[in-house]
C-alpha cells in the first residue's frame, strides 16, 4: 500500500526530469504500480483510511512523485458539473488545448511540495487528451475548467514540471488577460 513515506519531495530529481514513456501493453509491474497509485488517491479522500494512516488527501498523482521516472498518473475526483473521474492511464498527450486560460482562484499545491507557494497557475481551459486507460484501452478525453487543471498538474510533473514553475514571480497573483477561474461558478 502507498503512505505518504513513499511520496518524493522537492529536490528528489524525478520531479525535475522528463519521465520515459511506458512500453504497451504494460508489463505487470507498472500495471499493478498504477492501480496502487489509484488506489491511494481513493483511499486519501476516505476520511477513516487517510485519518489512519495520515494521508494528504489528494485528487491525482504522478509515477515520478513515487520516485518512478515513467509516464504514468492516476486521478479520483469530481468537477463542478458533477462528472467524475477515476481512473489510471499510461502515456497520457495533451493533442491540443484551448487559447483561453483558466486557473484554481487559491493557487495550486502539490502532494511533493511541503510548503505554501502562494500564486496564480495559469492553465488551458480546455485540453483533449490521448493515453491508454488502466484496462489497456485507448481513451480521448475532452476535458474543460478544474478537470483540464487536474490532468495539466498531472501531465506537467511527467514533463519535469511544478505548479510553481508557472507562477509569475514579479506578480504571483496577476490573473491572465480574460482568463477566468475554474473553482468559482457565477
Ligand atoms: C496532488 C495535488 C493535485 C492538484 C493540485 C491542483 C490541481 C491538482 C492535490 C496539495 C494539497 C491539496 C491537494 C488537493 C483535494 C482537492 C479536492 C478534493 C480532495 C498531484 N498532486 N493537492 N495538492 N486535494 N482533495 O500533487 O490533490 O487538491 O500531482
Ligand atoms: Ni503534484
Amino acid at each position: 500500500m502507498i503512505t505518504m513515506k513513499d511520496i518524493v519531495r522537492e529536490g528528489y530529481p524525478t520531479l525535475t526530469e522528463s519521465a520515459a514513456p511506458v512500453e504497451m501493453p504494460p508489463n505487470k509491474e507498472d500495471q499493478e504500480t498504477l492501480t496502487d497509485m489509484l488506489t491511494f488517491i481513493q483511499n486519501s479522500q476516505d476520511p477513516e483510511i487517510s485519518e489512519k494512516y495520515e494521508l494528504r488527501p489528494g485528487v491525482g498523482l504522478a509515477a515520478p512523485q513515487l520516485g518512478l521516472s515513467k509516464r504514468m498518473m492516476a486521478v479520483h475526483f469530481e468537477d463542478l458539473n458533477g462528472n467524475s473521474y477515476s481512473d489510471g492511464y499510461y502515456n497520457p498527450k495533451i493533442i491540443s488545448h484551448s487559447v483561453e486560460q483558466t486557473y484554481i482562484s487559491t493557487g495550486e499545491g502539490c502532494l511533493s511540495v511541503d510548503r505554501e507557494v502562494p500564486g496564480i497557475v495559469p492553465r488551458h481551459m480546455r485540453i483533449t487528451i490521448k493515453a491508454i486507460n488502466l484496462n489497456g484501452e485507448p481513451v480521448k478525453l475532452r476535458l474543460k475548467g478544474y478537470a483540464a487543471v487536474v490532468f495539466q498538474h498531472e501531465i506537467d510533473h511527467l514533463n519535469g514540471i511544478m505548479f510553481y514553475d508557472h507562477i509569475n514571480k514579479n506578480d504571483p497573483f496577476k490573473t491572465p488577460d480574460g482568463a477566468k477561474p475554474c473553482d468559482i461558478t457565477e
